[in-house]
């Protein structure tokens, strides 16, 4: 099974999940260490402070990419290392970092691919509202013109945002990421602030004249009526509604999508705090889609359901995850086919756009084995699953250009913290010691291949 000439095969991570070096050469704190050194908010306590330590193992990070194989490697800035207070004086020795990483990434004939954005908001401006405060879209236009400024001329792939519902639901509408907010309306406010910052992003740097490919990385999911009832079938709307459609219809076709809208109006929640021209700024082109793809939600109308912290509850529908499908260590049902249907999806009602996946793995609850290995064989038969249904979609005509495993090393999961492992290479935290895991020599073959065995 063999994908196109010059499909782009890759890993990535982000800058907070493996740096480490919080307070080191002029970075500033972002929301992710406040949130994380508040306590009950991470697993175990645990936080970024340490994380990987790439920021000083850059080099032997570098080396084992290299041994993988890896065609292209995608990265995060974190913004606090380059404006410490959010706007304003720009940190030399942050930008310093990334060039060493960037030039190191081309040494070894490894593309880079740049996210400007992955959560980590310096918490200076969070102190002003954050990104339910316009102003913020701003202040990101400005810190991607400074990045870009510096970097344009190595980098050929630039991601503004990285999972805007993310950083909209999980941090502003259930409180389960940073800054740790539960209002729906505040996460349809952070929505919007965060796409109109990808599009003056976007449009700072088209701007510049430069000729990179510009793009913006979004979560999407298929959402599936748990059983055969119009109520779920409305449930299902509702989830496709926030997960998906609320991302891609302004990005793609400039404009909300209003049945989501007037459901949050109904309920007495504003609506996006839209003003006018902004949504021509937010569906400014794209040169390529970013999707990051993990599993598929199957969802139940819950009439009864409070909001709360769990995902979809303001919505009134609760997530189930199907028993017979197998589970990974997060409990996300493996589904492959989802990737498939969302791929041709996006072709036939967004324009067709190209497309990277930019994320696509599994946890794993891997370990050392006596020999000193680790044996991940679920995370092989995982990505080959997820190989073959990308390579399905491209079949059907999909523009599918390339496909970034998560993540390159085990890192901090979030509100996990360590207890989940992503990773193609095993991290020993106490020691940082990395131990290449059997997918790892899986995955070098599958590059060096151009493909999978059929
Ligand atoms: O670790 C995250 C990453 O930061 C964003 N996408 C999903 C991954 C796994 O949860």
């Amino acid at each position: 099974m063999h994908f196109r000439d010059g499909f782009l095969w890759g890993a990535a991570t982000a800058s907070y999940q493996i740096e480490g070096a919080v307070n080191e050469d002029g970075r500033a704190p972002s929301i992710w260490d406040t949130f994380s050194h508040t306590p009950g908010k991470v697993l175990h306590g645990d936080t970024g402070d340490i994380a990987c330590g790439h920021y000083h193992r850059l080099e032997e990070d570098l080396d084992l990419m290299a041994d993988l194989g890896l065609q292209a490697y995608r990265f995060s800035v974190a913004w606090p290392r380059i404006q410490p207070d959010g706007s304003g004086a720009v940190n030399q020795r942050g930008l310093d970092f990334y060039r060493r990483l960037v030039d190191g990434l081309r040494e070894r004939s490894i593309e880079p691919m740049l996210t400007l954005y992955h959560w980590d908001l310096p918490q200076a401006l969070e102190d002003t509202g954050g990104w339910t405060n316009r102003e913020t879209s701003e202040r990101f236009a400005d810190y991607a013109g400074i990045v870009y400024e510096a970097l344009s001329a190595s980098v050929g792939f630039w991601i503004t945002l990285n999972e805007p519902w993310v950083a909209a639901w999980l941090g502003h509408g259930y409180g389960l990421h940073a800054p740790g907010h539960r209002e729906s309306g505040k996460a349809l406010a952070a929505t919007h602030h965060l796409l109109l910052g990808h599009g003056l992003a976007m449009r700072a740097m088209r701007e510049t004249g430069r000729d990179n490919q510009l793009g913006v990385t979004m979560n999407l999911h298929p959402a599936l009526p748990g059983r055969d009832r119009d109520a779920d079938r409305e449930a299902a709307r509702c989830v496709d509604g926030q997960a998906n459609r609320l991302y891609l219809d302004p990005v793609f076709r400039g404009s909300y999508p209003e049945d989501l809208i007037s459901f949050y109006e109904n309920r007495g929640v504003n609506p996006p705090p839209v003003r006018d021209g902004d949504l021509e700024t937010i569906s400014i082109p794209v040169d390529f889609l970013g999707v990051n793809y993990y599993f598929r939600h199957t969802v139940r109308d819950a009439p009864d359901q409070e909001p709360s912290q769990e995902p979809f509850s303001d919505l009134a529908v609760r997530g189930i995850v199907p028993h017979a499908a197998e589970k990974t260590a997060m409990g996300w049902p493996v589904d492959p086919e989802g990737l498939t249907q969302m791929l041709v999806r996006i072709k036939e009602e967004y324009g067709d756009p190209p497309i990277y996946v930019t994320e696509n793995g599994r946890a794993v609850h891997d370990y050392v084995d006596p020999e000193g290995g680790v044996d991940d064989e679920e995370r092989i038969s995982y990505l080959d699953a997820h190989f073959r249904a990308a390579h399905a979609a491209m079949e059907r005509g999909v523009d599918l250009r390339g496909y970034m495993v998560w993540s390159l090393l085990d890192n901090f999961e979030w509100a996990e913290g360590y207890s989940k492992r992503f990773g193609l290479v095993y991290v020993d935290y106490p020691t940082g010691k990395r131990i290449p895991k059997a997918s790892a020599g899986w995955y070098a073959g599958v590059i060096r291949d151009n493909g999978l065995e059929t």
